[in-house]
């Protein structure tokens, strides 16, 4: 593409950081065409680029995909859609033959290195052709990702644009540090509908994010239908903090939601608070409250002041049954039991509940994860813990890792992405301090957390409280540019983590969100290049 009759060969090109992001600027960079090879988060294991040789996708390209295989199928058909979109090319998937294609894109399940893992990919792109090769989908999909982001970011255009198509050539070998990289969304302080979650979803699966953790029940809010329990959504949801009307996911809206992110390559972890954070539940059935009452509907942001009833029988059905449809809808290994600031029920009760609750959860087949204060009651050896405390010690922690416990790191001082930029943010709060790029990036979650060490960590989560956050624009604020942050801590080796080098590739990005009309913060930290 020509800016004003000049070639731009990269998008390279970083503004000195003057404070010059919001002037008006002249050929925005989004119209070069060319991305470094360099520019992608989460940095990759291995990169190597082929100065000065580029690969062009053309009218004539075509797209082949792994014989027999739909689910590199679907992948290739994810990709031919975006690229028709935006080059309005015919871009046709077909089978790969026998022999390693010699040109278009070819995406295969054969000819990876046994160290891409399951979830890694190798990429190369050369003049005439690109080849993303994996062991299994999950890699392909990840090397997807990667080829979108060496592309020029008009390729994320919903509508079509002129070119040329060029991609930078090079090689890249690539596979994740951390099993376990998620992202949080709280629906039930503010409710979040469908669309809003789905986009998400294609936000995070960008940054090779392959968890969603979806916080569906609190005090103010209960975000999904339980046949056996039917008030709990139609009344327990039927407001939010502020007194709106809320709402809930059907099951067929929770299966819908679950798909759709099985086919991004990230397994949706449904959380149900408890035995705290259950007013809406103790609102809407008198029967579970010790004192048979129930409570009114809450709309504040106070935390602490509801339990479910430890001593009752009742309490444990209700557990059963609303845990055994939510693990049958939910295909992922994981139930979330939450856990956390518990203030209203005693240590003895808060231990003998949440044993009970972890049984049952087990007896749905399912592994538990609990924010970390689990770690205070008896813990099943498959139990893991979410970290979200604000210091890099605390003992309880460290003892059950060191007792085997897996930890997900979400300290909230830097993974919060509810937390407030700096203090002119209008958006989100400020009890964990303000979380601006560089503090979300400058930790390391295997050496984070005093006696937790690499291989007690699963990995790391980026939660999104909604008390202050009601909108798609909203969440993508808050997101963005923290959560690619986040997830580069979750993928990339150690060894690549420098904020320099993070900063540029970050901003890079920028440009990208610009076309895809994500509404990001424009962090002052980071390096935009012009017009993004
Ligand atoms: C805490 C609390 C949540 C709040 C959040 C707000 C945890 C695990 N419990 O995190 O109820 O919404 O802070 O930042």
């Amino acid at each position: 593409m020509t800016t004003g009759g000049v070639r731009l060969l990269t998008t390279t090109v970083i503004l000195a950081l003057t404070g010059g992001w919001g002037a008006p600027t002249a050929p925005a960079a989004v119209q070069a065409s060319s991305v470094s090879f360099t520019s992608v988060v989460p940095a990759p294991v291995v990169t190597a680029p082929a100065s000065g040789v580029t690969h062009q996708i053309t009218a004539t390209t075509t797209i082949y995909t792994e014989p027999g295989s739909p689910a590199a199928a679907q992948i290739a058909g994810q990709l031919a859609a975006l690229l028709r979109r935006s080059t309005g090319y015919t871009l046709p998937v077909v089978d790969a033959p026998s022999t390693t294609p010699t040109d278009g894109i070819a995406l295969l399940l054969s000819g990876a290195p046994p160290a891409a893992g399951s979830e890694g990919y190798q990429l190369d792109v050369s003049a005439p052709s690109i080849a993303v090769r994996a062991n299994q989908p999950a890699g392909l999909f990840a090397g997807v990702q990667t080829l979108r982001q060496l592309l020029p970011p008009a390729a994320e255009s919903a509508t079509a644009q002129p070119g040329p198509w060029e991609i930078a050539a090079g090689h890249i070998l690539d596979y994740p540090r951390f099993s376990h990289r998620g992202a949080m969304l709280d629906v039930a302080r503010h409710f979040l509908p469908v669309p809003v979650v789905e986009r998400y979803i294609d936000e995070i699966a960008l940054y090779k994010v392959n968890r969603l953790h979806l916080h569906l029940s609190d005090d103010q809010g209960w975000r999904i239908a339980v046949n056996s329990w039917p008030n709990l959504a139609v009344y327990g949801g039927s407001t939010q903090v502020g007194g709106g009307t809320g709402g809930y996911y059907t099951q067929d809206e929770y299966r819908q939601i679950v798909a759709y992110a099985a086919a991004r390559y990230v397994m949706i972890i449904p959380e149900i608070d408890m035995p705290g954070h259950t007013n809406a539940a103790l609102a809407s059935y008198a029967d579970l409250n010790c004192d048979g009452v129930a409570p009114k509907l809450y709309t504040g942001t106070r935390v602490g002041f509801s339990s479910l009833c430890v001593s009752k029988e009742l309490t444990y059905t209700f557990l059963d049954q609303v845990l055994g449809e939510i693990a049958g809808l939910t295909p992922g290994a994981y139930l979330h039991i939450g856990g956390d600031e518990a203030s209203s029920t005693t240590a003895t009760d808060y231990s003998t509940f949440m044993n009970r609750a972890q049984q049952i959860v087990a007896a749905h087949g399912k592994t538990v994860v609990g924010w970390h204060d689990v770690v205070h009651a008896p813990a099943l050896p498959s139990t893991v813990a979410q970290y979200w405390g604000t210091t890099t010690a605390d003992a309880a922690v460290a003892t059950a890792a060191q007792n085997g416990t897996k930890i997900i790191m979400s300290p909230a001082n830097r993974a919060y992405l509810d937390m407030k930029y700096n203090s002119r943010t209008k958006l989100g709060q400020r009890w964990a301090g303000f979380i601006d790029v560089q503090d979300a990036y400058g930790w390391d979650p295997g050496a984070y957390l005093s006696g937790v060490g690499e291989t007690s960590v699963l990995g790391v989560e980026a939660p999104l409280w909604t008390e202050t956050i009601q909108s798609l624009a909203d969440v993508e604020y808050m997101a963005f540019p923290r959560l690619p942050a986040i997830a580069e801590l979750g993928w990339s080796p150690a060894s690549t983590h420098d904020w320099t080098s993070f900063n540029q590739r970050l901003g890079a990005q920028g440009p990208r969100w610009r076309v895809m009309a994500i509404n990001y913060y424009h962090s002052t930290q980071v390096s935009w290049p012009t017009g993004a």
